[in-house]
């Protein structure tokens, strides 16, 4: 209750929709009623007054007194904690896994023993190098951490959207980062490679040239967390009730296909909508499209492992699918945003070392530097033993811990037991060992001298790299050779840009005399001199490619309709109807965000102002504009970039008659390609959504890229 002073000196007045009180100076008062709750300080005393702190006299000092104004002040002072050194800006989702079929042969793990089962998780995707308010689209790994709260555990799968990794020993991994991230000096660029310091590294460091063709391939560039890949990239065990150990990497298969966006277009995004992934997962969700990755696990034994011309344990090297095909063990569905993001996304722990009975790990050497790393990590951001007490870190089954204590201590041993051995008994006791189904760790032979070394096989530094590029489409080969050429003619150094190509020449000859070229090199290098030669036989591997694997529907994409006064109501309506059954959707971007007056004197609210919907939110567009909107829109420079973006991205650009000067105006009359659908009638809707399934022409692409 306000004192009876400040509460005399209220009023109320109008605003628009809204009644509101008024205290002396002015200020908004909002107070609780039967519905609304009462506002409480953390001591839950209740709040009479959260507008104005206490002071002497109208115009006085403020008085120390004022517990509440100092509670406010002091929590909000202590509202950040340490972003992740990597992986900074990601954003989560929950779900659950389902288990396809029972594979107790292979492992005792809890989850994988019931057909059917179903497992709740957390998901967090990630970039890795930019600060946690950097933009989406940076070309960059992404993080796939999966947390599977298992009846046995929580399992963290701590994995990334490319399979392979820049480095093969975690020593490394500060060098790494440090290079990757803005320069120390100017604290820039951040969120981006393209600068001396990452070049200057990957071309002094040859095992990371395989990563460094996965991260200038579009896989760098994803179009949505939706529609990429996911894979555990190091060598694990699974472990079955007779102590069997078998390998295992770990993939996730995408139920909506892979699809990228092209460097132009990730670069417009970034301006147009930096939250462009997070705001695509949380849409999906809301509105009922939840994605859906199947689990697929490569499984292969030791005898694979010792005829296979690479390390296992090296994590800079892939297993190809036609030498050990993906068994699909079962399916991730994402099905709930978070409630807080802080609390759930910012908070949650990931971690390599958190595995369940029946799974195991390998001597790969990132991964052992990893299991120590990521607690380490979680006690400088949570500040806490106690971390594992916060709800998204919790495990959902039952945990009976003797230890103890600590800051911010939630749940401690409630017995007069905590340690043992001790001699209270099952009451007050407290738990005990369970040798049968507590974790065992394989009981690997491990002998050899102690010293700092790799193992042979760790040499090969191009092999991989070369089966990796000549396995995309020439399109995609063209996009990684632009990448290499963007990002190194930001390099400052030119001693690095030609290490850089010296190491290219390794991987394949036509790609570097191409980005030689694209870079006007003086000269051409000579090859880098190789650790271990190159095998240059590896086959084609076809599930490398993303566009040899395309999606099997426009399912989960956006369309975006350029719209106008006077669009005609029947075909948009027809539009949307023929894409909501494919399960995509229709946005409207109109000249103003109050809408437009249809044919059919219907109204139709826009979701976007035309500057505020530029055509790279969308994977294809539709040009709707009455002869009236095209006129007025002719010289509107947001209007032409919608569509010479559209066209320089190549997209499906479907276009109205009224449309056509427009659209001639921007990209000109012979550059209407078979990338464009007139519609006639709702009649040709059908055509353009069959166009819209390839999801680009690129057959276009080399019209609109000629350096
Ligand atoms: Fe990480 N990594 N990492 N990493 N990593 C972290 O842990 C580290 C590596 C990955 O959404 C940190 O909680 C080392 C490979 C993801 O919260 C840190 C090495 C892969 C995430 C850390 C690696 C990853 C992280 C920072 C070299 C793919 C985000 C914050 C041995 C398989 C998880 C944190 C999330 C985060 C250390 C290499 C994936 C510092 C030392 C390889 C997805 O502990």
């Amino acid at each position: 209750m306000a004192t009876k002073a400040s509460r005399d000196a209220r009023k109320t007045i109008k605003l628009e929709d809204q009644e509101i009180d008024i205290g002396r100076g002015g200020e908004t008062h909002q107070t609780a009623d039967g519905e609304v709750a009462a506002l409480t300080t953390q001591q839950g005393v209740p709040v009479a007054d959260d507008q104005n702190s206490l002071k002497v006299g109208s115009r006085g000092p403020t008085a120390l007194e004022d517990f509440h104004f100092r509670e406010k002040i002091f929590h909000f002072d202590h509202e950040r904690i340490p972003e992740r050194v990597v992986h900074a800006r990601g954003f989560g989702a929950h779900g659950f896994f389902e288990t396809y079929e029972s594979l107790a042969d292979i492992t005792r793990a809890d989850i994988f023993q019931r057909a059917g089962e179903k497992t709740p998780l957390f998901v967090r995707f990630s970039t890795v190098a930019g600060n946690q308010g950097s933009a989406d689209l940076a070309r960059d790994v992404r993080g796939f951490a999966v947390k599977l709260y298992t009846k046995e555990g929580n399992w963290d799968i701590v994995g990334n959207n490319i399979p392979v990794f820049f480095i093969q020993d975690a020593i490394k991994f500060p060098d790494l980062i440090h290079a990757a991230k803005q320069e120390p000096d100017r604290g820039f660029p951040q969120a981006q490679t393209a600068h001396d310091n990452f070049w200057d590294f990957i071309s002094l460091t040859p095992e990371s040239i395989h990563m460094a063709m996965w991260i200038m391939s579009d896989r760098a560039l994803p179009r949505s967390f939706r529609f990429m890949e996911g894979f555990g990239v190091h060598t694990f065990r699974l472990v079955n009730a007779k102590g069997k150990s078998t390998f295992v990497k770990f993939h996730w298969r995408p139920k909506l296909g892979m699809q990228s966006v092209v460097w132009n277009e990730a670069v417009k995004i970034n301006g147009a909508d930096p939250d462009f992934h997070r705001r695509d997962l949380w849409q999906a969700i809301q509105s009922g499209a939840f994605p859906e990755w199947e689990l697929g696990l490569q499984l292969f034994d030791e005898r694979f492992a010792d005829r296979f011309p690479f390390d296992v344990l090296d994590a800079t090297k892939m297993i190809p699918e036609e030498d050990v095909p993906l068994r699909k063990v079962g399916r991730m569905v994402l099905n709930r945003c978070v409630d807080n993001f802080f609390a759930e996304t910012e908070q949650v722990a990931f971690c390599t070392a958190n595995i369940v009975p029946g799974v195991d790990f390998s001597n790969d050497p990132l991964l052992q530097g990893r299991n120590f790393s990521y607690l380490d990590t979680q006690l400088k951001r949570l500040g806490s033993p106690n971390f594992t007490r916060i709800d998204v870190n919790a495990p959902k089954c039952p945990v009976a811990t003797l230890q103890q204590d600590g800051h911010m201590a939630l749940m401690n041993p409630t017995t007069r037991a905590n340690y043992e051995p001790n001699s209270w008994g099952a009451e007050i006791g407290g738990p005990r060992e369970t040798p049968e189904r507590g974790f065992q760790s394989f009981a690997a032979a491990e002998d050899g001298l102690k010293l700092r070394v790799r193992g042979d096989k760790f040499a090969d530094h191009y092999s991989q790299a070369r089966q990796f590029y000549i396995s995309q489409t020439e399109v995609e080969r063209g996009h990684i050779a632009a990448s290499f050429i963007f990002e190194l003619s930001k390099v400052e150094r030119a001693a690095i840009r030609s290490r850089m190509v010296s190491h290219l020449l390794n991987v394949d000859k036509g790609l570097a005399q191409k980005v030689a070229g694209g870079l006007r090199l003086k000269e051409i290098p000579k090859p880098a001199q190789a650790a271990r030669r190159p095998i240059t036989d590896l086959k084609k591997s076809p599930p490398l490619s993303m566009l040899l694997n395309p999606p099997k529907s426009f399912a989960g994409r956006k369309v975006g309709a350029l719209i106008s006064d006077g669009v005609d109501a029947e075909l948009l309506a027809d539009l949307k109807k023929a894409l909501e059954k494919e399960g995509a959707t229709l946005e409207l971007v109109a000249p103003m965000v109050g809408g437009v007056k249809a044919s059919d004197g219907s109204w139709l609210e826009a979701h976007q102002k035309i500057d505020g919907g530029p055509s790279v939110l969308y994977d294809s567009v539709a040009l709707l504009v009455s002869e009236e909107g095209a006129a007025l829109l002719e010289d509107e420079a947001s209007a032409r970039d919608f569509i010479a973006d559209a066209f320089a991205h190549c997209k499906f650009i479907a276009y109205v008659e009224s449309a056509r000067p427009l659209l001639t105006r921007v990209v000109g009359d012979d550059s209407i390609d078979d990338g464009f659908v007139e519609l006639q009638s709702a009649r040709d809707v059908p055509k353009f959504l069959e166009a819209c399934r390839k999801l680009r022409f690129w057959e276009r692409e080399a019209k609109v890229k000629k350096v």
